[in-house]
């Protein structure tokens, strides 16, 4: 009797697989909103082991499939990886930054995920958040892969947020979207991939907000010529980790005289450069001027700089001294240490940031204690917890 009960369980599980297609493993529901940090206190009914168990999103945000099945799943903040690093000149291995930064990312929400300086606990602000995977990259065609990334880019921001605008704090008035097409678009935060992915970023970008001024942390210009940089054998050899920020500046996509570096303290191929990098409508604040104007100072130059107009930010994590972050693919000494970056960062505190990305993050040449990825994440960190504050939106007077 016993053995028949069992066959017959048998066959009905048999069954029940037989009918299930490949979309039905998972059930609909799957991703629950809103997000609730693994951790809830008192309650005890969840505990933290969940942090170094289970498949890795960012911070353990829900993975929402947003180019393929759950494409109707409307968010505020998306994550996605961007696995790229056929424009590297040096060290490869920032193909693999997506995967690290989501390990190095995991214990983000081990006890909520507030942040005590920003006074927000971005996790648990009201807004959908969620890890939408990777971007489709092929490793065989830069040409391909850069339109794979721009066109996925796109697909993700051309649609509206879930979260509607609301009021603006101060003064009560409704806010009003800044985008071009008047809607409210949700924001992406892109994990790279070298820092090439950002020449078809800033064109999703373009698409949406038009000319956009950019706030770049980095310890290179990333606006060199071509034939500066790696020289220029084909038109696709011509675009690389070194270049995109020229033919950024070429395409009309950076609003000239509002974008500003941060951490520079590259060799130059001689004073010239700076002059070409002016012409690509950029200011730079060099890396030892932590020395002399601290991070105040620093962080007025970068506002100054950009005003209150919509800003792309964009992180190479070798702004950082490899001292902090040495898994990168053109390390460079005399860095800011993570806590000054992100001081910084917290210091962008209510600019209209649209999108972000951080780039370079090699985790082959990590230490065994994952400085690198850490630091990624918790420097994406304060970049979620500074969009978490600030909703992308104006009041339009009169
Ligand atoms: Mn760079």
């Amino acid at each position: 009797m016993q053995i028949i009960s069992f066959l017959t369980l048998g066959s009905l599980l048999v069954l029940g697989h037989a009918h299930a297609g490949h979309d039905e493993q998972m059930p609909l529901d799957y991703v629950k909103f809103p997000f609730q940090p693994i951790y809830r206190g008192r309650n005890g009914e969840v505990t933290a082991d969940a942090i170094f168990s289970g498949i890795t999103t960012f911070a353990k945000l829900p993975w929402v499939q947003c180019l393929t099945r759950d494409r109707g799943t409307p968010f505020d903040i998306a994550f996605i990886g961007a696995p790229f690093d056929t424009g590297t000149s040096y060290r490869p291995g920032a193909r693999f930054g997506p995967a690290g930064i989501r390990a190095g990312s995991r214990r983000l929400t081990l006890y909520g995920g507030y942040n005590v300086p920003l006074e927000v606990n971005p996790f648990n602000a009201g807004l959908r958040i969620v890890d939408c995977g990777d971007i489709p990259v092929t490793p065989y065609d830069n040409k391909f892969a850069i339109q794979q990334i721009e066109d996925g880019h796109k697909a993700l921001l051309h649609r509206e947020a879930y979260s509607p605008l609301g009021n603006d704090s101060l003064t009560g008035e409704k806010l009003v979207p800044i985008s071009l097409d008047g809607k409210n678009h949700p924001r992406i935060i892109t994990l790279g991939g070298d820092h090439t992915i950002v020449l078809p970023l800033l064109r999703s970008i373009y698409s949406t907000y038009g000319p956009i001024s950019v706030i770049h942390f980095d310890s290179h210009l990333d606006t060199w010529k071509p034939s500066v940089f790696g020289g220029a054998p084909s038109a696709q050899a011509a675009i690389n980790h070194g270049t995109y920020f020229y033919w950024a500046s070429q395409e009309g996509l950076i609003n000239n005289g509002t974008s500003i570096h941060g951490a520079i303290r590259t060799t130059l191929s001689g004073p010239e450069d700076y002059e070409n990098d002016d012409n690509a409508g950029f200011k730079r604040i060099e890396a030892r001027e932590i020395d002399t104007i601290g991070t105040d100072g620093i962080i007025k130059k970068i506002r100054d700089t950009v005003g209150d107009g919509p800003v792309y930010l964009s992180i190479d994590i070798d702004s950082i001294d490899p001292a902090f972050a040495p898994a990168t693919g053109t390390p460079e000494t005399g860095g800011w240490s993570t806590r000054e970056l992100r001081t910084i960062l917290r210091g962008l505190d209510g600019l209209q940031i649209v999108s972000a990305d951080i780039v370079e993050v090699a985790p082959a040449y990590d230490t065994n204690a994952e400085l690198t990825t850490m630091a990624a994440a918790d420097v994406l960190f304060e970049v979620l917890s500074v969009m978490a504050k600030t909703p992308l939106g104006k009041v339009v007077v009169g």
